[in-house]
């Protein structure tokens, strides 16, 4: 079994002293920042979502209660346990019963189904897995089955409802000998959990992140969007995501001593009638949703007065849409930049209008260091275009147990390569112009060409496949496979279903199919996958299609 991993192998000495130095990392861990909120305000509200209203001191109690109950059961610190989860309470307790406990949780997205998780517990090596018995009509527990017969080191499991032959939580906690698993048992410099990317190439990549560079990132979040106890978070996006779980998100409102309210869903049918109920001030929206929403709000009788800050992010907002948030829906766009890798840069509360319509915002932390370089790696002139590297004290310096990746990603010297093609404003704001890397950004979630090419081609009428990014009004981009049939020619339904029974999120099946002939004439020379799927994209609207 792989031992946790120690921040030196994450940062060098010299480093990490630097970002202690400057108050930066002021080594406090998940298990101490909420013990502190629970003993400060016990009786405030916490968490709400379903039928649950969880002060902080139940939650605080809770986590406890799942910390001393996984390790009686016989996980040891430095375990991987996969949470996949969607946006319950319960996700808020277990992931913080998992750092009392100094086991690393694992976020899989609700949408992922059987292969993504499989990858995910073998990459992680994970001895557990947390899940629901359903969600949004989809039943977890065939692929929980499934998955203990592939990998038989998840050896535990735990089901938040009707667990059938596997553990409910609700036993697992009320089990729990009534031990409290001190704060101290993990350590601020560790590991606290591994977050999945985007998968710009191939298979997602599993990101470590340490309590004490995860926590500055919540602390600056809180301020930067101006969260405090009276807020009222909503999480309306899948919470295991980065951006909603911390930029502020809802690690974020806890850290704030605010209240954190989890909606099942992110549509404004839902989500507005919380707003009025809960008396919501913030939420964070990928931009399609943000599109919605400020259609669905002239037509509401939603009281929406209380909401104050709308954080938009994950894929680019285009600045007409930006300029309506204020008289659409009252409130303050915030736009966030970020990665799950680390860099996130925001627009702050105060800028000039002009600023927050039309970039990106900018870092975090005065020790964010950007570099934004040409084909050869040299730095552009200011105000540039360019390719964004990025190194700081909450940017990874490595993938978890990925060399190949490693290679790829960072440079020599520690620098992530974003695969963001950006420029910087005199003031040193960002502004996306687009990127380098071959993934579809479909309303926010990041689908590998690679990975969908890969699955189109282990269909057998399937001679060739080549998958690209196409614009779309509603979702940003949506996905197009181009495929070259055997002499049987598929139906693009059954490629779609195919997709679906390889065990994939929903959301990676192609929105669009395309049959040709042959990729094209210079296909015959040597090109690479990105210059064709470059060639493709730009052909799209010459080529016979078949559309479904
Ligand atoms: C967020 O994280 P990821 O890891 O799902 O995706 C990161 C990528 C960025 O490299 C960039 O390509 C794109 O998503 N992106 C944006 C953007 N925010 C993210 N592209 C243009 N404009 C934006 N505002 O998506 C994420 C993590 C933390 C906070 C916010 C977003």
């Amino acid at each position: 079994m792989m031992k946790s991993i120690p921040v030196e192998q994450i940062w060098p000495d010299a480093f990490a002293q630097r970002y202690r130095d400057a108050g930066h990392w002021q080594g406090e861990t998940f298990g101490a920042l909420l013990r502190t909120r629970a003993q400060n305000h016990p009786e405030r509200e916490a968490v709400v979502g379903g039928t649950q209203r969880w002060t902080y001191g139940a939650l605080d109690q809770y986590a406890s209660q799942i910390a001393s109950g996984l390790l009686q059961a016989g996980l040891r610190k430095g375990d991987r346990v996969l949470v996949h989860l969607p946006n319950i309470p319960e996700f808020v307790s277990v992931i913080f019963g998992l750092f009392r406990a100094g086991l690393l949780p694992v976020y899989a997205l609700p949408a992922h189904r059987i292969t993504e998780v499989e990858h995910f517990a073998n990459t992680a090596q994970a001895r557990a897995y947390i899940g629901v018995d359903t969600h949004a009509g989809f039943d977890y527990l065939p692929l929980v089955r499934e998955l203990r017969e592939r990998c038989p080191h998840v050896e535990q499991v735990y089901i938040v409802g009707d667990a059938q032959e596997f553990t409910s939580l609700a036993l697992l906690q009320s089990s729990a000998a009534n031990v409290d698993v001190p704060v101290s048992a993990a350590q601020p410099s560790e590991v606290a959990f591994l977050q999945i990317s985007g998968g710009s190439t191939g298979l997602s990549k599993l990101i470590p992140r340490t309590h004490d560079d995860y926590i500055y990132t919540l602390r600056e979040s809180a301020k930067i969007a101006g969260l405090n106890e009276n807020s009222v978070f909503l999480g309306a996006l899948p919470i295991a995501h980065n951006f909603p779980m911390s930029s502020p998100g809802f690690l974020g409102a806890l850290y704030a001593g605010a209240k954190v309210v989890l909606s099942p869903a992110p549509s404004p049918d839902v989500c507005f009638e919380l707003i009025e109920r809960e008396g919501v001030t913030d939420t964070s929206l990928v931009p399609p949703l943000l599109m919605l929403w400020m259609d669905a709000a002239t037509k509401t009788h939603a009281n929406l007065e209380s909401l104050q800050v709308i954080q938009v992010g994950g894929a680019k907002l285009n600045a007409e849409a930006a300029k309506r948030v204020r008289p659409t829906l009252g409130v303050t766009l915030q736009q966030v930049f970020g990665m799950a890798e680390g860099l996130v840069n925001y627009t702050r509360l105060d800028d000039p209008e002009a600023i927050i319509i039309n970039t990106q915002g900018r870092p975090i932390s005065p020790d964010d260091e950007i570099l934004i370089v040409d084909d050869n790696g040299d730095p552009v002139a200011p105000g540039e275009t360019g390719y964004l590297l990025t190194r700081g004290p909450y940017t990874i310096r490595a993938y978890h147990n990925n060399p190949s990746a490693n290679a790829r990603s960072f440079t020599e010297d520690g620098f992530y390569r974003t695969g963001d093609v950006v420029r910087i404003t005199p003031e040193g704001y960002l502004m996306v112009q687009g990127r380098a890397t071959d993934h579809i950004n479909r309303a926010g979630e990041k689908i590998s060409a690679e990975e969908i090419e890969d699955h189109l081609l282990a269909h057998p009428q399937v001679f060739d496949a080549a998958v690209v990014s196409v614009p779309d009004e509603f979702l940003g981009e949506r996905s197009c496979a181009f495929i070259i049939p055997k002499d049987d020619k598929p139906r693009a339904i059954e490629l779609k279903k195919w997709i679906r029974s390889r065990g994939l999120a929903d959301f990676k099946v192609p929105d669009q199919i395309v049959f040709v002939d042959r990729f094209m004439e210079t296909a015959a020379l040597k090109i690479s996958r990105k210059e064709l799927r470059a060639q493709l994209r730009e052909q799209l609207e010459n080529t016979t299609q078949e559309s479904s």
